[in-house]
């Protein structure tokens, strides 16, 4: 990944009053005078604090929500796991039209969407050339369905982004267990990366093993889950077919699990890491959701949460679709805590979004878009106690420039700093969003925001880690608020400070 690149330098009208000289020269010296004294004014930006996002992970960070559609042989026995014994006769949507649940998910102001290529009982979406137990022996299409190919063409016609999820845990299979079936997993992978165009994730469920069918035998089947799998090998087809696509597995290693399905990161939420502190499959759920302050990889969490009680479509859930209300404050403790929402949304046995979830998420989307339309710190005058080098390309201003590749950043030696916006009159505003420059690492321990009460600061919210984005809620009517970084493990590179009346 990029550092900053180098900063514009800050240019200063150097004054040069030579009468005697000729025009041409006096201009050429002093723009000459202009380049030496821009140099010396200039700041280096900050060393970046590491680790630091890749290319890949800052370009993931922006999307900030998108589906999960978990569909297949479960939608028609209503069940959450197959057992892998399933006909393919039973896959038979009755009106799948993927343009149609693309565009519910549009609706819902979603940036993409992994579907569940193959889940635990092994039956493949797409007629893969390794396997019976397919689309292809389905009457859906007369056998002649591809739900990958659909849902991968409609999401570029809408410009929406398309991940896969292929479980490594396979029901159906008889040589689950055997090395024959990690060759036959990565065979299926390749077919997945290089027949359906550009994947943006591929996503790795930590399933493994236990009872089912495979091929007959009706046995319960072990793995080890340090050595049967080969990730390093997999991960590494991964990169060389799909090197953009971002690999999720509960430890990475591009994004890590948020250590449960509610849908709640932990209030303080690190994008670090180090998946080597546990034993494989040990890592505890709570340290995942709060992540590790000092871990030696950017391994950012995400978010996975159903808007139902269940992965799958179950016909008896349909009242039971999460409320706008429940979704807007999801959206607030996962993305508000700099990590991405990926919304499961299953399709149901018309292959369809069901008019609930359609509903629910257009209207979720609805008040997010409301809430954030206004910002009320545009306009506000920006200063600070201290500003890099007082090179302007550093200044307190950056934060309300709605520029996310500009910084108000300090000194090297400052961990602690305050930058106050003037908004000229009384304001009511109830969430403040600050962040950090991600591509110079998550460099702030935490922050507290004060307001003005005419005759002193009042403070009036405190948070911890701040990374991508965070979202910190505190109704308040004032027209001075102030942003103090309490703690900083580097100087300060806060790229927005921003106010919103959401209510
Ligand atoms: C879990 C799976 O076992 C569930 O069925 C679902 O796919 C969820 C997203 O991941 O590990």
């Amino acid at each position: 990944m990029e550092p900053a690149g180098p900063r514009a330098p800050a240019v200063l009208a150097p004054h040069h009053g030579g009468r005697t000289m000729n025009l041409k020269r006096s201009l050429a010296l002093a723009s000459l005078l202009t380049i030496s004294a821009s140099i010396a004014a200039a700041a280096e930006p900050p060393e970046p604090r590491r680790p630091v996002p890749s290319a890949r992970q800052l370009r993931w960070q922006g999307l900030e929500s998108y589906a999960f559609l978990h569909f297949g042989p479960n939608t028609f026995t209503d069940k959450e796991w197959g057992y892998g014994d399933e006909s393919p006769a039973l896959f038979n949507p009755t009106d799948f039209n993927a343009d149609a649940v693309v565009a519910a998910l549009k609706d819902g102001g979603l940036r993409g969407l992994v579907l569940t290529a193959k889940h635990h009982d092994g039956f493949c979406l797409w007629p893969s050339k390794f396997t019976e137990h397919s689309v292809k022996n389905s009457p859906w299409r007369n056998g002649k369905g591809d739900v990958v190919r659909e849902m991968a063409d409609a999401c570029r016609r809408a410009g929406l982004l398309f991940g896969v999820y292929l479980s490594p845990w396979d029901r159906n299979h008889q040589d689950y267990g055997a090395p024959e079936y990690i060759t036959y997993y990565r065979s299926q992978l390749r077919e997945l990366l290089t027949e359906y165009g550009p994947i943006f994730e591929v996503w790795f469920d930590g399933a493994n093993g236990g009872d089912g069918y495979y091929g007959g035998a009706r046995t319960k089947r072990k793995i080890d889950p340090v050595t049967y799998y080969g990730w390093d090998e997999t991960i590494a087809l991964v990169r060389e077919l799909q090197p953009d696509a971002c690999i999720f597995s509960d430890l990475g290693p591009d994004t890590r699990w948020v250590g449960n399905e509610k849908g709640v990161a932990g209030d303080t939420c690190w994008s670090t890491f180090d998946p080597k502190a546990y034993a494989v499959g040990k890592t505890p759920g709570s340290i995942l959701n709060v992540g590790m302050r000092d871990g030696p990889l950017w391994l950012p969490a995400e978010v996975d949460v159903s808007i139902r009680p269940g992965w799958f479509y179950h016909a008896a859930e349909d009242a039971k679709v999460k409320s706008v209300d429940r979704l807007y404050q999801l959206y607030f403790d996962s993305v508000g805590r700099g990590c991405n929402l990926i919304l499961n949304i299953p399709p149901d046995r018309r292959g369809r979004i069901h008019e609930a979830d359609a509903r629910a998420i257009k209207e979720w989307r609805s008040r997010l878009d409301a809430a954030f339309a206004v910002d009320l710190a545009q306009g506000a005058k920006a200063t600070a106690d201290q500003s890099r080098g007082g090179d302007p390309a550093y200044a307190p201003d950056k934060v309300v420039d709605g520029d996310p590749a500009t910084y108000w950043s300090t000194d090297d030696a400052a961990t602690s700093a305050a930058l106050t916006l003037d908004l000229g009159k009384p304001t009511t505003f109830d969430v403040v969003r600050v962040r950090e420059h991600l591509p110079l690492g998550q460099r702030i321990d935490e922050v507290a925001v004060d307001a003005w009460d005419g005759g002193e600061w009042k403070p009036i919210a405190t948070a911890t880690s701040i990374g991508a984005q965070r979202l910190i809620a505190l109704p308040t009517t004032t027209d001075r608020v102030r942003l103090r970084i309490v703690k900083a493990a580097a100087c300060p590179a806060v790229s927005e400070f921003t106010l919103f009346k959401t209510h």
